[in-house]
This record gives structure tokens, sequence and C-alpha cells, in this order.
């Protein structure tokens, strides 16, 4: 008797492990947070986790939807509405049609998981109850940063759609200064910007384009306004493009018009920051020392202390996925992990020069995924 027991345990622990090979990532949560089941809720709050999990990349919204991962693989709980676009992944669907549905699929999903893993880092505090309201008396545990750990190293399908993200925003960077006019506005050129990423491809912004004219590009995080081109300006752009959930972050700067020495200087200086930064890239490396480097590099220059950043962040589902090249904090370089390299230097009232490119870490090196031109400052 016994031994039939175990002989039929084998057999369905078997069968989870073919199901296994279908979910890495399923399997790997479960493992390396030490819990029966995860549920993402893709409630009030987005939560990527849920694209991660599923890999429902290719349309649908899913708003409301959740995500059970357990030993049996992973069930997507989502309304009609949802139904055919969640069948395109290879998760078991389950359909419901009002709220009582959704919550009675739920508690049979988890089943009798005892310590459910939940994402602390974007649920907010009413999902948070009504959650452990409908699955009830349980362990609860955060595996936000169990997840965040994961998701920094990108697989072949991540990557497949991250160089398709930056092809569009190169290719779109690369055309903009076609579009460069006196007297354009911020916003119109910006304007211009989606178009030309929307007519290749993308699926949405990554991020509210940063459209900076002259003086504006001194602030990092400018996003457009009504000023208009003259000529001698900076015209700083930042910007990315969306595919299949993926992000692109390019950065690229010009002058409209002929480029004074000090356009040109401050433009150089960044170029060779930039360049030292990448140039470091590899697996094993500390991003804290990257950003060491860039700024000791920008503060022996005059532009001393005018780089009032970090050199890069993390990119992938998030545009600013989780850390990346900081002296704040030590972040030891992975094999196809994906970081911003984006040094910049800032003059109030006068303008700023960033260049930004997305890299994947390799072993000795990097693959720079953005390709748009940058080595001689473009005059407009
Ligand atoms: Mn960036």
């Amino acid at each position: 008797m016994r031994e039939w027991y175990f002989k039929l345990a084998f057999f369905k622990r078997r069968i989870y492990r073919h199901a296994f090979n279908l979910h890495m990532n399923a399997k790997k949560i479960l493992e390396s947070a030490d819990v029966d089941a995860v549920v993402i809720y893709n409630g009030s709050n987005e939560d990527l986790n849920f694209y991660y999990f599923t890999r429902l990349l290719y349309g649908g919204i899913f708003e409301g939807s959740l995500a059970v991962i357990s030993e049996e693989g992973v069930k997507v709980i989502t309304s009609i509405l949802e139904e055919q676009s969640a069948k395109k992944g290879s998760n078991e669907v389950l359909i419901y049609r009002t709220g009582e549905e959704r919550e009675k699929l739920l508690r049979e999903a988890v089943g009798s998981a005892n310590r459910i893993g939940l994402n602390y880092a974007s649920l907010s505090m009413s999902d948070f109850n009504r959650l452990k309201k409908i699955m009830g008396e349980r362990e609860y545990v955060d595996v936000s940063e169990k997840i965040m750990e994961m998701r920094m190293i990108k697989d072949e399908e991540e990557l497949k759609n991250m160089r398709e993200a930056a092809k569009i925003a190169s290719e779109v960077a690369d055309i903009m200064p076609d579009f460069m006019k006196e007297g354009i506005r911020e916003y119109e050129l910006a304007a211009r910007l989606g178009y030309e990423m929307f007519r290749r491809g993308a699926e949405d912004f990554a991020f509210t384009t940063i459209m900076a004219f002259g003086e504006n590009a001194a602030e990092p995080h400018y996003l457009s306004g009504a000023r208009k081109l003259k000529r001698g300006d900076f015209v700083l752009m930042d910007f990315g493009a969306r595919y299949h959930h993926y992000n692109s972050d390019i950065t690229r700067t010009f002058v409209f018009g002929r480029a004074s020495e000090e356009q040109k200087e401050m433009y150089y200086t960044v170029l060779e920051a930039q360049r030292i930064g990448i140039e470091m890239l590899r697996a094993g490396v500390n991003g804290r020392d990257v950003d060491m480097k860039v700024k000791e590099y920008i503060n022996s220059t005059k532009y001393k202390d005018r780089m009032i950043h970090s050199t890069g962040h993390g990119l992938g589902l998030a545009v600013h996925d989780h850390i990346g090249l900081t002296s704040l904090k030590d972040l030891i370089l992975k094999e196809n992990m994906v970081v911003t390299v984006e040094p910049g230097v800032y003059i109030p009232g006068f303008g700023g020069v960033r260049i930004e490119d997305d890299v994947r870490i390799l072993k000795d090196g990097v693959e720079v995924l953005t390709s748009a031109k940058k080595n001689e400052l473009i005059e407009v």
C-alpha cells in the first residue's frame, strides 16, 4: 500500500516536473522563496510580474486578473473580456463573469497551499486586505525581492523584445534631425517622435518623452513644453519604445545650428564618460565602481559636480527595472542583465548634454542594444 502511494507520488512529481519545464520562472520562484504558491494580482496597481510569469506579452490588458503560480504550473484567472488574449499563452485559463466567481476561482486555484507569496512591492493596501480576506487564514510572505532578482537576468525571449524596442528607438533618434526646424515647439517635435516610433511597431511609449530645447536641457527630467527651437539650441531627447511589454531607453543630444565651443566641450566630455563606463562593463563588475569611475572622470574636467544623477539603471518590463550603476548601492553585474549607461552634465540657464544607451552584460563585455549615431556631435 505504502509502496503504491510512493509510486503515485513519484509519478505525480514527474508530471509536475514536465509542467515545470514550461514554466522555468514559476519553478524558480517557488523554490527560491520556499512558498507553496505565488499569487500575482494585476489589481488597482498594474503588476508587471503578471506578464513575467504568464508570458502573456502579445495582447491583452488583464486588468483585475490574477496569476496563481504553484507546482501545477501557472493558472490565469481573468474575465470573459480577456479570454481570447489569455488563451494565447500556455497557462491554464480560468474565466470569471462576476466578482464572486473570481473569488471562488482564486480559492480553488490556491487550494490547500499554506505559504503564499505576494508581491508587496506593488499590491495596494486595499488589494492586500481583499486578497487575505478571500484566501483566509494562511501564511503570507513578501516575494517581491526574490522576483526582482529573477527579473534582473533576461532570457532569450525578453532579449528579443528588448532588441526590437531598442532598434525602434535608435532608428527614430537617427531621423529626428530631419524634423527640426526653426520655431517648432518641443511638444510638436515630441509628437513627431511618438508617431515615428509607433509607425515602426512600438506598442507604446516606454515613458513620457523628454524633449528639451536650449536651457531646458539643463533639467534632467524636463518633459516638453511650448518652447520654440532657436539657432544655437541644444536639443536633448530622452525617450523609449515599448515592444511586447519590454522597454528601451535612449538619449541623444544635438545642436540646432552651429555648436559653440562650450557645447562641443560638454558633448565630448559626456561621450568620453560614457565610453569609460561602457568599457568597464562585464559580468562580475560592481555597478557602484562604474558610477564612481564615470563621475571621477567628469569631476576631473571643468564640469566638476555637474553630473547630478547615477550612471544607469536596470531596464526590462519596467523602465527603472532595478538598481543599476549607482554609487549609492552595490550591484554585482551578471550575464544577461540589461542596464542603461547615461552620463550627463547640466548647467542651469545654459543647457545640458546626456548620452544614453542600453547594454546587455556579457561574460567579458557588453552587447550594446541601441545603435543611434553619437560619435560626432550632430549639428542640424
Ligand atoms: Mn534612462
